[in-house]
């Protein structure tokens, strides 16, 4: 670890332009499940299978309960040390009018905001669970920052019966099925709201695509480095920035709990790995910025 943390910090320290890309693992250790590997699972249900527009038309008392459930969990959490580590590390490069450094964060969870509300330099590419949207397309009723819970009193009982099930094993307690007027409706139009998240199938808000799309193909700027921080890399289009970024000659850094062993020995070209939980790991590597890294 100690050459190529040497190397990536040596290169950290002269980069002027740095994107974070960050997924589920950065709160894993705030306690938040992952989407794969055993922690996919609420109650009998594979994640990914609800954080669709299908399921929420065809079950949204399943599918709201599912994302009832998951504010929950993220209003109990609080951010870790890798949030803390990102953001002082953006506190840094923006001392510098010559630096830019962007954060896409994958994660749906809020934790970024519970340390500083508004950041324009975080692009929550997939929506934010305390955002809630109308489903009437003739009404645009959208409200942000919602952390009430429950949201409405059929969904209030969620939480005790999800808080003793472990994200790992399913969970045959049948679930309730709770009349549409009894979920979260709009106050303009009465139309059932939605979690203002990115479902799989929906495309990403174009505004933050598009100013990521410059961000990367700023002919004058070209991006330094990639952080890749608890991603699996499978969704896309978040997955292609790593790509991109190697294309603009810029370099990686993988902070995960798996790492190919390939990327572990220095064999992939202009790629560092560092295994490890990434709340212990970003400390480490990122925690000596400022002092330039002694
Ligand atoms: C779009 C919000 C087009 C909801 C999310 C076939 C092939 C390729 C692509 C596709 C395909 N079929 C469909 C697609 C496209 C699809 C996609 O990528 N599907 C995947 C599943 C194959 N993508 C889309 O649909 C996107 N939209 O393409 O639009 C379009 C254009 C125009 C018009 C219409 C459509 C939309 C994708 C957004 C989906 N919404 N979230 C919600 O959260 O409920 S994505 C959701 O899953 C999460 O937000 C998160 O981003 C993602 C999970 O990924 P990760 O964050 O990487 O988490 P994961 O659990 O996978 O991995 C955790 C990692 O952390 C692991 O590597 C683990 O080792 C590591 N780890 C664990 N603990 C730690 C750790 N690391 C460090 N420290 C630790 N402690
Ligand atoms: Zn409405």
């Amino acid at each position: 670890m100690n050459n190529q943390l040497k190397e990536f910090q040596n290169h950290l320290k002269n980069s002027k332009k740095v994107i974070a890309l960050v997924g589920a693992g950065l709160s894993a250790s705030s306690g938040l499940p992952t989407f794969r590997g055993s922690q996919g699972l609420w109650r009998n249900y594979n994640m990914i299978d609800l954080a669709t527009p299908d399921s929420f038309y065809i079950d949204p008392s399943l599918v709201w309960q599912f994302y009832s459930w998951r504010r929950y969990l993220s209003l109990n959490s609080n951010p870790n040390n890798s949030h803390k580590s990102i953001i002082k590390i953006l506190d840094q490069f923006k001392k510098d009018a010559n630096k830019q450094f962007l954060i896409i964060n994958q994660n749906v969870d809020g934790l970024f905001n519970k340390i500083r509300p508004n950041i324009p330099e975080l692009f929550d590419i997939h929506g934010n669970l305390f955002t809630l949207k109308c489903t009437n397309f003739s009404c645009n009723y959208i409200e942000k920052n919602n952390f009430k819970h429950p949201l409405t009193s059929a969904l209030k009982d969620v939480e005790n019966e999800n808080s003793n099930v472990t994200t790992k094993s399913p969970n045959f307690k049948p679930i309730k099925s709770i009349d549409e007027s009894n979920l979260p409706n709009c106050p303009i139009c009465k139309f059932l709201l939605r979690p203002g998240v990115v479902w799989f199938g929906e495309s990403l808000p174009l505004d933050l695509i598009t100013k990521i799309d410059n961000f990367i193909e700023d002919k004058f700027l070209m991006p330094d480095l990639i952080l890749v921080i608890g991603t699996s890399g499978t969704v896309y289009p978040a997955n292609s920035y790593v790509e991109r970024v190697k294309l603009k000659g810029g370099k990686v850094a993988i902070f995960n709990t798996e790492i190919d062993d390939n990327i572990l020995n220095g064999e992939i070209k202009n790629t560092w790995g560092f295994k490890g939980d990434a709340a212990e790991l970003l400390p480490l590597a990122l925690g000596d910025f400022e002092s330039g890294f002694g």
